[in-house]
């Protein structure tokens, strides 16, 4: 089905998959994320609170891990078609890793924080971060020595909702890129933007969970399909 000649303004959802090409773990492919450790271990407040040395190595890692990859063909479409397309655009990750902003893109909403930023406990304060944790630094502001990655875990309300919901129902255009589409709220968008009325098409290596509400699929490595629907929503303008 071609896309809509008339797009004014496009909400992008990307996840894990669009950063698997740069050497980042997915969370549920085999070896991924998850399978490492248990998601309620690593990535709930309760798995902080009972074993904080654990989760506080698990971000150290993931973090540290940042500095030896790059961004990929997918994350510098992206950073193009902010340039370059003439409407409204909102890009929202629930990925906590900075390949966006390092492929180019200006205006990031990470839903689900990021690695590159610390929350304290004490003062309620977000600092830049790109160190450990796990020798419990003090916080930037406070001093105090109690920092956590300022990342969303399971329980936790992701960031941004309400920005999110309103670029939801003005969208002419939804796109899902590299996620398996089984985590909420996220996995809900593609509904609530196609119940709005937009277009909704998904770019994912295999169908996800949601597949069936998009009204296009294209299925693929991301580093393939993000360039080349770039170039279709730019009308073919790549120099
Ligand atoms: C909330 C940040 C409410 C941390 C993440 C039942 C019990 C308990 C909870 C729930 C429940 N039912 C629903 C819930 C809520 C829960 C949830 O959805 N659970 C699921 C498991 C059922 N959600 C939450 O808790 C959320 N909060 O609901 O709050 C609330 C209400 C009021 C007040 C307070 C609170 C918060 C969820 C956020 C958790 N944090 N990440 C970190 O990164 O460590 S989740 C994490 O996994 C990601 O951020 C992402 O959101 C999620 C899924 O990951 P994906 O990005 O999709 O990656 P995945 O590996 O799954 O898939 C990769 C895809 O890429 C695959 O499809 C693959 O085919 C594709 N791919 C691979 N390679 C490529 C590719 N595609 C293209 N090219 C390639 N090369």
């Amino acid at each position: 089905m071609a896309l809509m000649p008339d797009i004014q303004s496009i909400v992008i959802l990307t996840g894990a998959g669009i950063s698997a090409e740069s050497g980042i773990d997915t969370f549920r492919s085999a070896g991924g994320l998850w399978e490492q450790h248990k998601v309620e271990d690593v990535a709930t407040p309760e798995g902080f609170a009972r074993d904080p040395d654990l989760v506080l190595g698990f971000y150290d890692m993931r973090r540290e891990a940042l500095s030896k990859v790059e961004p990929n063909p997918a994350h510098r479409a992206l950073a193009k078609l902010e340039r370059e397309f003439a409407g409204e655009l909102l890009l929202v990750t629930q990925n906590v890793d900075d390949l966006h902003e390092r492929g180019g893109v200006e205006d990031v909403l990470h839903m689900h924080g990021q690695l590159k930023s610390a929350l304290c406990l004490s003062c309620e304060i977000r600092s830049p971060w790109d160190r450990t944790m796990f020798d419990r630094p003090p916080c930037p502001v406070c001093k105090a020595p109690s920092l956590r990655p300022d990342v969303v875990w399971f329980g936790e309300m992701p960031y941004q909702m309400d920005r999110i919901y309103a670029s939801l129902l003005t969208a002419d255009l939804f796109v899902s890129i590299g996620t398996s589409g089984a985590v909420y709220p996220a996995a809900g968008f593609v509904q609530e933007a196609r119940a709005a009325g937009a277009k909704t098409l998904e770019l994912n290596l295999e169908p996800s969970e949601g597949s069936h509400h998009f009204h296009e699929a294209r299925h693929g490595p991301a580093g393939d399909l993000v360039p080349q629907w770039v170039d279709e929503v730019l009308g073919g303008e790549t120099g």
